[in-house]
């Protein structure tokens, strides 16, 4: 059963990036002691898995060298395992960052490209039996924003989700393991990312968790009109329509806040007494108690 004593609520991913230059907040948990102090902060919070980034991959970004990102990553990965009873998840394209993560601790690989920019990937994931994110993009982070088109947002990214599904399971990858996750902001216009967030029903037909991460993104922005500081509680919205539709896991910067809002969220999706909504729930694949197992 995830999750002692609460039965399988939905899991809440703590974002923490040690980059100069994320989109959100680039810069501020730079160097092992910040970053190890925010880690603790959102422990406190909730947040069930923390995913440590070394690259930013708002659109325009440009790819950090993989020693560089080595040396960000890795010693928040140790540090974070040695002092915190944690899963941790790492945010990488690159399989060797993937790898030395994995050795350091992480239990999670989380993969914005799918597992398709690096060639090795699938098979690093599968060596260490590791939890694997397959994310849609169109694109890289330096073009896809550039024109983003699709007849059927939701049954391309389906399509693509299949077609991963198929590579990772014969690369090795234990399929219990993979989550799948939309992609909001990857290359997708307003009203991609509003399908998608709608779309969760039939994405879980696949039989695998999903994850949405619409922490402060554009889209929220958009509908709003607000800044991205000022996007909370459009975050919330969605964090909390999603768990609603069935998402298992939701990658935030706002965990206290994700926290009350998931909670809230799965109460109305799950309570007993309510007849029930008739889909079938790929979380208990995911299992974030077995604390053993993850470390
Ligand atoms: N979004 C970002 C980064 N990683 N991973 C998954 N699985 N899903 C997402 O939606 C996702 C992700 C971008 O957000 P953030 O980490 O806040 O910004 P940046 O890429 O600028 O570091």
């Amino acid at each position: 059963m995830p999750l002692d004593g609460l039965g399988s609520r939905p899991i809440v991913m703590g974002i923490l990036n040690v980059t100069p230059d994320s989109f959100s907040d680039g810069g501020k948990y730079v160097g092992v002691s910040a970053a190890l102090e925010r880690a603790r902060e959102m422990v406190n919070e909730g947040a069930d898995i923390i995913d440590v980034g070394g690259e930013s991959t708002r659109p325009g970004a440009e790819p950090v060298p993989l020693e560089e990102e080595l040396e960000r990553v890795i010693p928040v990965i140790e540090a974070i395992k040695a002092e915190l009873d944690v899963p941790i998840s790492v945010d990488t394209y690159k399989a060797p960052v993937a790898e030395e993560a994995l050795k350091a601790g992480a239990v999670m690989v989380n993969d914005v490209s799918g597992m398709r920019f690096s060639p090795d990937m699938a098979r690093v994931v599968a060596r260490y039996g590791a939890y694997g994110v397959v994310m849609h993009m169109k694109g890289t982070p330096r073009d896809m924003q550039k024109a983003p088109f699709y007849h059927d947002v939701v049954g391309e990214v389906k399509a693509f989700f299949q077609e991963r599904l198929d590579h990772l399971v014969n690369q090795g990858v234990d399929r219990k393991k993979v989550i799948l996750d939309p992609g909001i902001g990857f290359g997708k216009r307003l009203e991609d990312n509003l399908a998608l967030v709608r779309g969760i029903p039939s994405l879980l037909e696949l039989g695998c968790p999903l994850l949405l991460g619409p922490s402060r993104k554009s889209f929220i922005g958009r509908v709003l009109n607000l800044p991205v500081e000022e996007r909370l509680e459009g975050t919330l919205a969605v964090v909390a329509i999603a768990v609603f539709l069935g998402a298992t896991l939701v990658r935030v910067h706002d965990v206290l806040a994700a926290r009350r809002a998931v909670d809230m969220a799965w109460a109305l999706r799950d309570s007993p007494s309510l007849p029930s909504l008739g889909r079938e729930n790929p979380m208990d694949s995911v299992d974030l108690t077995d604390r053993a197992g993850w470390r």
